[in-house]
């Protein structure tokens, strides 16, 4: 008999008890039945979540393939600057200006520095360090040299020996050999010819002051000094004279 069939039976028999006006007796409690033997293992769950990296493996064993390369490494310094590049072109010409003579503002930066020339100029012929002869400015530094530094010195300076073109520059050159109370070299030098003399740029003298005699050198004496009365003499280019540019 199955189951159902039998729990079917069972409710047959009770319904008719009852419809039949029988009463069923409450009896005691029967002994619970012994547990039911385990069911079947259930099915498989869905799969967990993924988890974390597992630690890396040991190393491997001597003599195996070279690794990948590395990363790179950190920037490095900046290198030096390169050479200079070539010059650009001229960029475009730029819009006309005013005229000279109408741009005020011109004008009065070139009054502003007429007057601060003119102070200086004030200032350095009051305290006697320099001469001025028509265009020209002699001025000395008070030192003692051979004709070559003082060429040096002058240059330097923005000019040149001091070269008497006329009496009146002689003069004042002489004024400073007096107050100095030592010749000096003036810018002259004598050429391949014994007795002809130069100016520094090359042109042959067109004034000369010579001391009666001179000049006497024969080609041995290629400077030129200036005595205290003014006049010259053909000097050896090695003495110590005083410097005197003229600008
Ligand atoms: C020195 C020397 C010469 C100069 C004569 C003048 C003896 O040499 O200064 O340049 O011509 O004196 O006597
Ligand atoms: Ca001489």
């Amino acid at each position: 008999m199955t189951l159902s069939s039998l729990v079917l039976s069972l409710t047959l028999l009770l319904s008719s008890l009852v419809m039949g006006g029988m009463e069923l007796c409450p009896g005691s409690a029967g002994i619970p039945g012994t547990p039911g033997a385990p069911g079947l293992p259930g099915r498989d769950g869905r799969d967990g979540v993924k988890g974390d990296p597992g630690p890396p493996g040991p190393m491997g064993p001597p003599g195996g393939m070279p690794g990948l390369p590395g990363r790179d490494g950190l920037t490095g310094a900046p290198g030096s600057v390169g050479e200079r590049g070539e010059k650009g072109v001229p960029g475009e010409r730029g819009p006309p200006g005013l005229p000279a003579y109408l741009d005020e503002e011109l004008q009065s930066v070139l009054q502003d520095f007429r007057q601060r020339i003119l102070q200086c100029m004030g200032v350095l012929n009051l305290v006697g360090s320099m001469l001025q002869v028509g265009e020209k400015i002699f001025s000395t530094n008070a030192q003692y040299a051979n004709f070559e530094k003082i060429s040096e010195t002058c240059a330097k300076a923005g000019g040149t020996v001091a070269t008497p073109r006329n009496a009146e520059e002689n003069s004042a050159i002489m004024s400073l050999v007096q107050k100095y109370k030592t010749y000096a070299y003036l810018g002259l030098k004598e050429g391949k010819i014994p007795g002809e003399f130069y100016y520094l740029n090359g042109s042959p003298v067109n004034y000369t002051n010579w001391y009666s005699g001179e000049p006497a050198g024969k080609g041995r004496e290629p400077c030129v000094e200036m005595y205290r009365d003014g006049t010259w003499n053909d000097k050896s280019c090695l003495q110590y004279r005083l410097t005197i540019c003229e600008f």
